[in-house]
């Protein structure tokens, strides 16, 4: 197995976009090999991961698909992880979308996957930090991460990408105002698609003035105005994204901030590796048949004993 392993990296290495998939397979479901794979990886931590989330319906997938295009005239490698479970890179999307996306399967210089997600409601995929590293050992210029913005998604997400693009559309101008705080956080550009809408300039105007109230020392975050369907500010997205990484690639800690985040969460998932809810409920209740019960004090030897 082990041998196997070191030759997938062979491959991995050298661009073999069957050995990726296979190696993507044998993470998300911890197949033979998958300890030693990850613990062998020379993943390139420059390549930039561009995460885009929004909520469903707002033209990620579209937004990708015209980024791919036109990335794809600079000659640029591209890898694509689309997390979201209505995702035309899904096989269950619709026809249209699928015919459209279809082009890339046979492009050498296009990678797609769609990934499982770890809920039904859409965030991000159990493996996606391991398999961001898997890919980033491939010689890509681009990792885009589509993910559909439900809840916690946003927020995990941008632990996990260089440059997070949040992708807006004009019905969702009340939405913006509730879920202000949080998207101002995490958004590193904002993205009004749908920019042919009659009501996107209400959007659009809006965004702006959150990102010049909340604008840091790095400045105010872009808003842009896309019509993903037929390419309109694609160009300009682009212009963006890039222009990020190249600012954040000079900030120094940076980097170990988003590996940092990478590494918290990786503690933690081991950390509660050996705890369930089920163990928990069964441990507890016959716990409490005892008289002198105390909640901490089998907390505490829950945890001595399980991790
Ligand atoms: N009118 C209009 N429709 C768009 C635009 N971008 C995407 N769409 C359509 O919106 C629908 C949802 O797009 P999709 O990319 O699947 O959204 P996702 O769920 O965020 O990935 C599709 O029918 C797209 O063709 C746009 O800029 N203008
Ligand atoms: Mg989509």
């Amino acid at each position: 197995m082990r041998g196997d392993t070191k030759h997938l990296h062979e491959r991995l290495r050298a661009g073999d976009f069957l050995a990726l998939a296979r190696g993507i397979t044998i993470v998300e479901n911890e197949l033979d090999g998958y300890g030693s794979l990850l613990l062998n990886l020379r993943e390139n931590i420059r390549v930039p991961v561009i995460g885009i989330t929004g909520p469903p319906g707002a033209g990620k997938s579209t937004l990708v698909n015209a980024l791919l295009h036109y990335w794809l005239k600079e000659n640029k490698k591209i890898a694509v992880l689309a997390v979201d479970p209505s995702s035309p890179f899904n096989y269950g999307a619709l026809l249209g979308d699928r015919i459209r996306m279809s082009e890339f399967y046979t492009n050498p210089n296009i990678f797609i996957r769609s990934l499982a997600t770890r809920g039904t409601l859409g965030g991000l995929s159990a493996k996606i930090i391991e398999i961001t590293s898997l890919v980033r050992e491939a010689p890509f210029d681009i990792v885009l991460v589509e993910t559909v913005g439900v809840g916690q998604s946003e927020v995990e997400i941008a632990g996990l990408a260089d440059c997070t693009v949040v992708a807006l559309v004009p019905e969702a101008g009340d939405e913006v105002q509730t879920l202000k705080a949080g998207i101002m956080e995490i958004a590193n550009i904002f993205v009004v698609n749908k920019a042919d809408r009659a009501d996107a300039e209400g959007l659009f105007r809006n965004l702006r003035m959150l990102a010049h109230e909340r604008a840091g020392d790095a400045g105010e975050t872009p808003v842009i105005k896309t019509i993903a369907t037929d390419n309109t500010g694609i160009e300009e997205l682009a212009n963006a994204i890039t222009t990020f990484v190249a600012r954040q690639d000079a900030i120094p800690d940076k980097r170990v901030h988003l590996l940092t985040e990478k590494c918290w969460q990786l503690i933690q998932r081991e950390r509660m590796k050996n705890i369930s809810h089920n163990k928990l409920y069964n441990e507890l209740a016959e716990a409490i048949q005892r008289d002198d019960f105390n909640l901490f004090a089998f907390t505490k030897n829950f945890l001595e004993h399980s991790v």
